[in-house]
């Protein structure tokens, strides 16, 4: 039997990398979709899949142009797609509303016709997020519960969302939805709260800061492992009908819950270093929010496993020690 083929979009990101290392040791057929200007900086754009370099194959494309996904998709045709490319940081969807719309909604939009058009028997992966719930009516949210998105994020994946249920609906087309909690790992990008944390903790522990500014340290995440989650996300795709999961750990923590962590693991005070800066703050904050994974536990066989604590002493060890090795180089 010849190997099954997959297209990762957003295959230089977190979640991205994680899927890569993970379909390719099941033997898949990896390919993923990158910007042109990762080519150009690969040392940079390209560090998360480096070593996996010589076992995928790479496309140019990106989510603004039809045509780039077309071609894409028609060099690869695909047996799995796994959409995770977006403008995913949600701060910055507060400061360009307009290009978090176009590229989220529009680039989803482009790749669900493509592949409706060139591939229609590809199983197709859409990664939907928590923040789709915003000002949620009910906790813990599940896949019943009302999306009521409180950021410009937010709608263009309630739109995603709508439009990968819409080609379910409409034209047969193999099409489930990841509702995926926060995730973190060593591999977070550095703008993210936790990421920011950790490489923080770091920094002051090594001398090169002597302060951390965050924002709002009451805000409520449940943050779980993001090797896990796509884990979750290749179960989903090999279920006998699609459908949409909530994925989480179902447990809730604040800001300040892991700051202290993270100062802890280190034998530092945390108020001895942080500054909650009003200027941080986001204009419209999420309820708390704490996912029901109960269905994918039932159906996929998959629950968190990583705890809060595990997490946290992760993040701050492999930023303490690529800091180091930083430092040595220098
Ligand atoms: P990252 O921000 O780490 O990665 C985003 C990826 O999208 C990168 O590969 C980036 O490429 C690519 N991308 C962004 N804009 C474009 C564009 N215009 N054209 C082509 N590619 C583009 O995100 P994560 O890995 O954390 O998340 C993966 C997906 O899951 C995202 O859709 C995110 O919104 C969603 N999600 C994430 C959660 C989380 O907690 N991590 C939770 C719920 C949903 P480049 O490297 O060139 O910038
Ligand atoms: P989020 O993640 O918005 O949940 O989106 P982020 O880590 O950016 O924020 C989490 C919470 O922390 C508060 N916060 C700060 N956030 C940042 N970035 N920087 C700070 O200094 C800071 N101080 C406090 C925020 O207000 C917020 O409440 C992530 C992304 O991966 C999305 O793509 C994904 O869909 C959701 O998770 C689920």
């Amino acid at each position: 039997m010849s190997r099954k083929r997959a297209l990762i979009t957003g295959i230089t990101g977190q979640d991205g990398s994680y899927l890569a290392e993970l379909l390719a040791s099941e033997g898949y057929e990896v390919h993923g979709i990158v910007r042109r200007i990762a080519l150009e900086d690969p040392d940079h754009r390209l560090r998360r899949i480096q070593p996996l370099l010589d076992q995928i194959t790479l496309h140019v494309a990106s989510l603004e142009s039809y045509a780039s996904l077309h071609t894409a998709v028609e060099e690869v045709q695909p047996d799995e797609c796994y959409h995770l490319a977006a403008q995913s940081f949600v701060t910055y969807a507060f400061d360009d509303e307009f290009s978090t719309l176009n590229a989220n909604i529009n680039g989803t939009h482009y790749l669900l016709s493509a592949v409706k058009r060139l591939v229609p028997k590809c199983r197709f992966y859409f990664a939907g997020s928590s923040e789709m719930f915003g000002a949620a009516e009910e906790s813990p949210q599940r896949e019943t519960t009302r999306f009521r998105p409180r950021s410009a994020y937010g709608i263009s994946k309630v739109a995603g969302f709508d439009l990968t249920r819409n080609y379910r609906d409409a034209y047969g087309l193999w099409a489930s939805s990841g509702i995926l909690f926060n995730h973190e790992s060593p591999r977070r990008g550095y703008e993210f709260v936790t990421r920011k944390i950790t490489s923080g903790v770091a920094k002051i522990v090594l001398g090169k800061e002597s302060q951390l500014r965050l924002g709002n340290l009451r805000a409520q995440r449940d943050w779980g492992h993001a090797k896990e989650y796509v884990h979750a996300m290749h179960l989903i795709l090999q279920q006998e009908r699609p459908d949409d999961y909530v994925i989480a750990t179902g447990t809730c923590h604040t800001v300040e819950e892991f700051v202290a962590a993270a100062f802890a693991s280190v034998n530092l005070d945390w108020r001895d270093y942080v500054i909650s800066d009003a200027s941080l703050y986001r204009p419209a904050e999420l309820h708390p929010l704490r996912g029901d994974a109960s269905k994918a536990e039932r159906e996929l066989g998959w629950r968190a496993k990583t705890d809060f604590d595990q997490l946290v002493k992760e993040m701050i060890q492999a930023d303490l020690s690529g800091q180091r090795l930083r430092q040595a180089a220098s």
